[in-house]
């Protein structure tokens, strides 16, 4: 139970460090930088680190998904400097003008960055972000709850485990579930695969105890409930916390992704931002960041510095045939149909 409590303590002593929350406007004295991150996916400590040797405060906020950060940072609303989207939202900013090209000079750590996560389809070119942390999305199961073997989503879909089964609040990942249970791209511009996907969410809404967000990991801790559509780092911390919980990638396939660091068009505080973002890409404090989140870093060199049990850890960094398979995709933006998604999603969560 040693992490969770270092955890929780970490969380409650937020307001009592080096950063805070967007409202207040105070800076530090070299400054602020305004950073909108999702929802626990810093060591705060990291924060106040950063703080510490830079002088720079860290205004400091967080979102549950992708979707409502995108809502959060259109025009008009509040400015933040550095914004943390996933690789499909980052394609839809870059596409929508809404990020600034990054000047590598001023981020000599970005270096550190395996190769493997750069040239990847959402930034083709390496312009405009840089990989925080990846992952994968898979199940997690209680093993006493769950007596027979987990290898595919359709036990999602079983009605055994009626309100016994968590998903995410989040529109993509659980279309994702339905469209490779069917065995469908998750990027799909296809409107009667949609539908399908659509019909099958309904289906399972009356056996979903709840749609969660962050709070979900507590609840399998603690047994509330048999399954859980999880992402690794999220299975990771369930892991460390309950030897009674496994994870799984179903054998249809599943979403690999990666989530970046970027610079938004109308940061105020530019300077601030490039030295926050290179201090996230020195190893060690990449290393700090990773242990305590439970999510990959795409830095070897940080993975390095792992306790031996997450480094090699095969939910945390499987063996990359894993992600080549043809049934593992990354996201795209589907932006020509993306309002059908949404419209999808919120038909599924009102038949729960
Ligand atoms: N606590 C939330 C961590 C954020 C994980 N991002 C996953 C994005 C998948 N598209």
């Amino acid at each position: 139970m040693k992490r969770t409590v270092k955890r929780l303590l970490s969380l409650v002593a937020v307001g009592a460090m080096g950063f805070s929350m967007v409202g207040c406007s105070s800076e530090g004295e070299n400054g602020k930088v305004v950073v909108y991150n999702w929802g626990d996916y810093i060591d705060p400590e990291v924060n106040d680190l950063f703080t510490q040797e830079t002088g720079i405060k860290v205004v400091y906020s967080d979102y549950a998904n992708n979707e409502e950060m995108y809502a959060s940072v259109e025009p008009g609303n509040v400015s933040y400097d550095v914004i943390f989207p996933s690789d499909y939202m980052i394609e839809k900013m870059i596409n929508n003008d809404m990020l600034q090209k990054l000047d590598f000079s001023k981020i000599p750590n970005y270096a550190n960055i395996d190769e493997q996560f750069k040239n990847l389809p959402y930034d083709p070119n390496n312009e405009y972000s840089i990989p925080y942390m990846w992952g994968t999305m898979g199940i997690v199961y209680n093993k006493t709850m769950v007596t027979e073997p987990v290898d595919s989503w359709d036990i999602l879909w079983d009605s055994k485990y009626d309100d016994q089964i968590f998903m995410y609040d989040s529109e993509r990942d659980s279309i994702m579930v339905a469209l490779k249970k069917l065995g469908y791209s998750m990027n799909t511009r296809d409107k009667a695969q949609l539908e399908e996907a659509k019909q099958l969410l309904i289906e399972q809404a009356p056996l979903v105890l709840a749609y969660v967000g962050d709070e979900g990991k507590n609840k399998m801790i603690n047994g509330e409930a048999a399954l859980m559509l999880a992402w690794s780092g999220d299975a990771m911390v369930m892991l460390q916390e309950n030897p009674d919980l496994a994870y799984v990638i179903p054998k249809e396939g599943s979403n690999w992704f990666v989530d970046g660091m970027v610079m938004s068009k109308d940061a105020a505080n530019v300077e601030q931002a490039y030295q926050y973002m290179n201090f996230l890409c020195r190893p060690d404090i990449a290393a700090k960041n990773a242990e305590y989140i439970g999510y990959s870093t795409p830095i070897s060199a940080a993975r390095e510095l792992l306790p031996e049990e997450i480094k090699n850890s095969e939910v945390a960094y499987p063996d990359p045939s894993i992600l080549k398979k043809d049934n593992m995709e990354m996201f795209n933006d589907p932006s020509d149909i993306i309002s059908l998604y949404s419209s999808i999603w919120t038909e599924v969560k009102a038949s729960n």
